[in-house]
């Protein structure tokens, strides 16, 4: 059941698409306002879990700890980081209840920071949606609030395969050594990301001719080989007389102002540009129809940075002034343009947290009036809603193996958020990445909806192919080949019946104490449990089994053991997977193929039980239903 309580005139962020009856009942919260900000709070039963939070450091459990929603381009990952890329405002409180927090401003969510045992939510604003949401279960709990924002967006399957990225692939040359790199060791590849250096200058919808002469034309090429470029999208449009998308943003108000009225300057990586204002449904539509200049390439997909929006710097601020934290550009600049929002001149630090997503609902919107097909998109910056119009990554992580946990515990969260299409950049984008963590980290993406492998520029090359033998690194990439039926049918069925994709141990075993604090296993759909090994130097690790189970290990072929209920060791060698199937679940796998378009996923054999619910398209078709479920026997 969810219930509606409405404090102010709260903005609407678009989150919630489902009719909500307003509460009558006592809310379970104490509310106090303050200095036109609304604080909210209540107590927490002795060893009550709080799960949700979408983006935010620490475990799978919230507890005992500050998050500030309050998007930040802040690549250092600390584990007392409060604040990251996107807004994820629901919390679940045990089994009693959920609670999300409809604002664009910021939110402070003290979780019995203090040994107090309270909850504490302030809101920097007076006007407040807030959703309670009761089911009697956590998992309950999450599946209802997942009802009401709505049908998570749902990727073409070529988006399930593997992809490779790097900031610094230049030109034709670079991305050609990177698909032949992946041909000769026969290792399985979908698409090539296109970071910021494909553009002319750093401008949105452009392409540098001296790098890439005839763009369309290379497109086609390498999709008749099977790959696909997903260029990227910067939030900020250079200013730049003459230039069409800046022309015409400025010509027709889309751009958000400054005190004075006029278009807005921030500094980023064009040098100075304007931010669309996507607060305006006219600007929502003629930047979405922007991206016809890449659809018209052959263009399918795209990822969507820096919308935040990161600033370097401003017009009115100093450039010496750094990008991160309180009291540097990016957060001033903030209180020194707006957006207009139905004729409104409205401060962008009041709405901060919807901007990215915004950009998300624009570009979606735009992609899919441009191309008969479902598209591939995925976005830095996010709030609760845009999870309907794309997916997204979790930003600059490091390459750790603390990151690689840090990635694990999030996508959980994640999930319970809306989100289902994401994952993090595979081997860590800051730093050199070892050919064992890569290893470790790609037999973790290999259950991830978006399995790609991305870096900064200056790092040590990360690709597949640069770690000498490859042997090792196609074993991961052919198993997620596959499973990619199990994964694509799992993944399908849980956005169009409102459910998780990825889960905590905990909601498939309410009940068993053990579950409750287990945060380096997870269940990937509705019949597999991973348990990954996350550290540095180990060849095995130790494996919590909630129930019987069978236990699969994938070298190059599959290899199924019963194992029982309890702790068990597992050795898991680097380049091996091994996964466990539930009781009386199976698992569906295939052939394997170079890549999705050479799939066939009609030919599967099962794995654990005997039946199976696969749904099953052509992976591109926008018709999605549950028609195309059927049994496998
Ligand atoms: O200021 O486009 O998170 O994935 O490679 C850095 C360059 C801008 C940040 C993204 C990262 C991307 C990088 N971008």
């Amino acid at each position: 059941m969810v219930k509606k309580y409405v404090y102010g005139k709260p903005y609407n962020t678009g989150a919630v698409i489902e009719e909500v009856a307003p509460g009558k009942d006592k809310l379970c919260f104490e509310v106090e306002k303050i200095d036109g900000c609304l604080n909210f709070s209540c107590g927490l039963l002795p060893d009550e879990p709080v799960y949700g939070l979408g983006q935010t450091m620490r475990g799978i459990n919230k507890r005992g700890a500050r998050y500030i929603s309050y998007n930040t381009d802040d690549p250092d990952h600390r584990e007392d980081m409060p604040s990251l890329y996107g807004s994820h405002n629901f919390v679940v409180v045990g089994d009693r209840f959920g609670a999300f927090f409809d604002t664009p401003s910021k939110v402070v969510f003290d979780i019995d920071v203090d040994g107090s045992a309270k909850l504490n939510v302030l809101c920097h604003t007076a006007d407040v949606n807030l959703y309670i949401v009761e089911s009697g279960s956590a998992y309950g709990t999450v599946k209802e609030f997942l009802k009401i924002i709505g049908k998570s967006y749902i990727p073409p399957l070529w988006a399930f395969g593997f992809g490779q990225s790097r900031w610094g692939y230049k030109d034709e040359g670079d991305i050609n050594a990177v698909v032949i790199g992946y041909k000769k060791a026969e290792i399985p590849l979908d698409y090539v990301c296109l970071d910021i250096d494909y553009m002319d200058g750093y401008k949105d919808f452009s392409v540098d001719k001296t790098r890439f002469p005839d763009f369309k034309r290379y497109v086609e090429k390498l999709k008749s080989a099977g790959v696909r470029l997903v260029p990227i999208i910067d939030a900020g449009v250079k200013v730049e007389a003459g230039d069409t998308v800046y022309e015409e943003g400025v010509k027709n108000g889309f751009f958000c102002t400054g005190g004075n009225g006029k278009p807005f300057g921030v500094a980023v990586w064009p040098g100075m540009t304007h931010l669309p204002d996507f607060f305006q449904p006219g600007a929502r539509e003629w930047f979405g129809r922007k991206y016809k200049f890449l659809t018209d390439c052959g263009i399918e997909g795209v990822w969507n940075d820096m919308n935040e929006p990161a600033v370097f710097y401003s017009e009115l601020s100093d450039p010496e002034n750094g990008l991160h934290g309180e009291g540097s550009n990016a957060y001033e600049d903030y209180f020194r343009f707006y957006h207009n929002i139905d004729g409104a001149k409205v401060l962008h630090h009041s709405v901060h947290n919807l901007y990215g997503a915004l950009m998300t609902r624009a570009s979606g919107e735009g992609l899919d009036k441009l191309l008969n097909t479902r598209y591939l998109l995925f976005s830095r910056s996010t709030y609760i809603g845009s999870h309907r119009y794309g997916g997204m990554w979790t930003g600059d992580i490091n390459s750790s193996f603390e990151h690689l946990k840090q990635e694990f515990m999030q996508l959980p969260n994640l999930n319970a958020c809306g989100f289902l299409y994401c994952g993090g950049d595979t081997g860590g984008f800051n730093g050199d990445c070892t050919r064992e963590l890569l290893l470790r980290w790609l037999a973790v993406s290999a259950f991830t909806p978006l399995m790609r492998n991305h870096s900064a520029c200056g790092t040590a090359a990360q690709e597949c192919f640069a770690f000498g033998d490859t042997a090792d690194f196609k074993n991961i990439i052919d198993f997620r080949y596959k499973i990619l039926p199990y994964l694509y049918s799992e993944f399908v069925k849980a956005a169009l019946c409102g459910d998780m994709f990825i889960k905590p141990l905990a909601f498939g075993f309410p009940g068993d104490k053990r579950a409750a604090d287990i945060n380096d296993q997870l269940l990937v759909g509705e019949g597999i449990m991973i348990a990954p090994v996350m550290e540095e130097g180990k060849a095995s690790r130790s494996v919590y089994l909630p129930e019987d189970m069978t236990m699969v290990r994938y070298n190059g072929e599959f290899i199924c053991k019963s194992v029982e209920a309890g702790q068990i060791q597992v050795n898991i060698g680097l380049g091996e997977v091994v996964f466990f199937i539930l009781k009386d679940k199976a698992v569906i796998v295939c052939g394997g193929a170079e890549n999705t378009s050479k799939l066939d996923l009609t030919n599967v054999t099962l794995l654990g039980g005997r039946e199976y619910e696969q749904y099953l398209d052509d992976g591109f078709t926008k018709n999605i239903s549950r028609d195309n479920i059927r049994t496998v026997r």
